[in-house]
Formats: structure tokens, sequence, C-alpha cells
């Protein structure tokens, strides 16, 4: 018997009856893609010039209205393009698109974590009074100066661009300091990103040219800890 679509589509259909109703339903003749969320340009809480002068205005708006805007367009352009090879069953480019949703959504995270756990001084940057957060940290790197002396050299040795990161692991509930590569390698799995600072030279070099350190020193008088110990309450209760 010659087979046909609907044939195949039928002999599926009775598969997946047969082997439990937790599979997914084959498509019909109208093909299904999925829904796909619409990724937006977060706001920021305070203007590109708040965080002067550890981060300079010109810096800031380029980085939030061009490199992050860039993007957010990279993942729904990835992810619009993965919900095509679905409709058209064709995944000749699943290696490329695959690639690109982890590198610009890597980007779109990091970025929107960035921005949050930032303030200007005036609203309360850079300061961390007694908090769960920094019990964990003391637990964890035995004080704050000892975390501070890692994120800080794990944020200027990074190769290339990247990222240092502080995470939240949900095996132990321990935190641990992580680098990352572009935005997207060398991450760990089943950790929740608390505190991230760019070491892009697009995050610093208009106004500290090839001195990263001072940029990493500088950028500590503007963390938003109020912030960063409320994400690390939320990854508590997640974990
Ligand atoms: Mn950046």
């Amino acid at each position: 018997m010659k087979t046909t679509r609907r044939t195949f589509i039928g002999t599926g259909l009775a598969m997946a009856g047969t082997l439990g109703s937790s599979l997914p339903a084959f498509a019909d003749e109208n093909t299904k893609t999925g829904s796909l969320t619409k990724h937006e340009l977060p706001q920021l809480s305070y203007g590109y010039a708040e965080l002067e002068p550890f981060i300079d205005a010109t810096t800031m708006e380029l980085h939030h209205s061009k490199h992050h805007k860039a993007y957010v367009d990279g993942l729904n352009k990835a992810e619009a393009e993965l919900a095509k090879a679905r409709a058209n069953g064709d995944f000749s480019l699943i290696q490329h698109w695959s690639k690109q949703c982890a590198f610009h959504g890597g980007g779109h995270a990091l970025h929107s974590l960035f921005w949050k756990i930032m303030s200007p001084i005036a609203k309360g940057g850079g300061v961390f009074d007694s908090c769960p957060l920094s019990d964990a940290i003391t637990a964890s790197f035995g004080s704050f100066e000892s975390f501070k002396k890692q994120f800080t050299a794990a944020a200027i040795a990074v190769e290339g661009s990247g990222w240092a990161i502080l995470h939240y692991r949900k095996d132990d509930g321990a935190l641990i300091i992580l680098q990352a590569e572009n935005q997207h390698k060398l991450s760990a799995w089943n950790t929740i990103p608390l505190l991230a600072i760019d070491v892009w030279e697009h995050a610093y070099y208009l106004k500290y040219q090839n001195k990263r350190s001072d940029y990493v020193n500088a950028w500590w008088n503007i963390v938003n800890w109020k912030a960063v110990n409320e994400m690390y309450a939320k990854a508590k209760q997640a974990g």
C-alpha cells in the first residue's frame, strides 16, 4: 500500500495512544509550530547618566539601546526561524539557529540581570547591609572580602569577551562564582545567576579603555545589593 501523509499521521496517533498520554500529539494537517515569546528590551529603573562617574552615560546608552537590543532581536529572530523550521520540516540549519538561541538568549538574560543588579549611589548602590545573602556569602566564601577578591579576579581574567557571575546552586544551596565566555559558554547547570558583571569591551572601553581592572573595581560602588538579596531569597524558595 502506498503510504500517504494521512496514513502516516494516523499510524503515529495510534502509536501515541498505545505509548501513553504523556507523548505530544502528532501534528494534524494544520502544521503546529508552538507559541513564540516576544522578547523585549527591559526598561531601566535609572537614567543612562545616573551611574556616572562609574559607568559613563554614552556607554550605558549604547550598551542598552544598541547592544542589548541586538541580542533581543537576535533571540526573537532565532526562535522564529526554528518555528519556521518546524513548520517546513526543514532542520538543515538547526545547528546555526540553536547556537544563535544560546548566544542571543544568554546575552538577553545576562544584560537583563546586569541592569537590575546596579543602582545609582543616590538610590542605594553599593550599600550592603546584613541580610540572608550576606550570611550566605560568608558561608560559601569565608568572608565578603574573599568573595569580592575572587569575583574581581574572575572578572578581570575572563579571556576575551565575557562575564563573571555569582550563581546560586540549587543542589546544595551554595553560592559559586564562574566566568562565562561570550555570554553562554562555561555555564553550569541547575544554578541561578544572582550577580553578574559584563566585561565585554563595549561595557567599559569609552571610559576605561584597556583598563578592565579599573572598571571592575569601580563597579562595586554601584551594585544593587538589595536586588541581589531579593533574587537570592527567590532562588532559595525555588530550589
Ligand atoms: Mn554587554
